[in-house]
């Protein structure tokens, strides 16, 4: 079912602090940019691998306003990982064949994500605590 990761998601105060130290330890390139206000989010995907139907990334998320899911999350937890992405072929199939299993989705239908992806989220509390993604990339 899962491809790749897709991406690790972390949580930060300041967006352009936080990229300017992941791209100044690892060297990553920022390759996109966007404020997904759905996800109450300003978001910066840097680059680690380029494939074929997606690649994989380090995803830094600054929330628009503190009652947003990473908002509250910076408030209870501080800085650090917020989720992990996986990325799926299809993301309406690894929606009803996971929550087949009981675990809860969070989106009812798949949402828009980082660079044209579609998107869907875990409950956290059925995954062994891990806040979970599904990611289907944009057709290149
Ligand atoms: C909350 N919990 C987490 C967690 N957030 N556990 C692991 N990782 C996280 N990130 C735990 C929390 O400690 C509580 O456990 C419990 O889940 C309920 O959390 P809460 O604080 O009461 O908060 P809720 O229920 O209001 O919201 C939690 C959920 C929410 C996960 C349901 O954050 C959500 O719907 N997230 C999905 C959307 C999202 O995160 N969007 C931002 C990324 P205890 O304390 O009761 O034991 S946007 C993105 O990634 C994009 C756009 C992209 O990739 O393209
Ligand atoms: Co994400």
């Amino acid at each position: 079912m899962f491809m790749r990761i897709d991406h690790i998601g972390i949580a930060c105060h300041d967006l352009e602090e936080q990229i300017a130290l992941f791209s100044g330890l690892f060297e990553l390139e920022v390759v996109a940019r966007e404020v997904n206000e759905e996800q109450g989010v300003k978001e910066a995907m840097l680059r680690i691998a380029d494939a074929d139907g997606g690649g994989s990334y380090i995803q830094l998320l600054e929330p628009l306003s503190p009652d947003s899911p990473v908002g509250k999350f910076l408030a209870k937890r501080g800085e650090g990982v917020h989720h992990v992405a996986f990325g799926v072929p299809d993301v309406s199939e690894a929606m009803s064949k996971i929550g087949g299993k009981g675990v809860r989705l969070l989106d009812e239908s798949p949402r828009h994500g980082s660079m044209g992806s579609q998107i869907a989220f875990l409950h956290p509390k059925d995954v062994g605590g891990m806040l979970t993604e599904l990611v289907q990339a944009a057709k290149s």
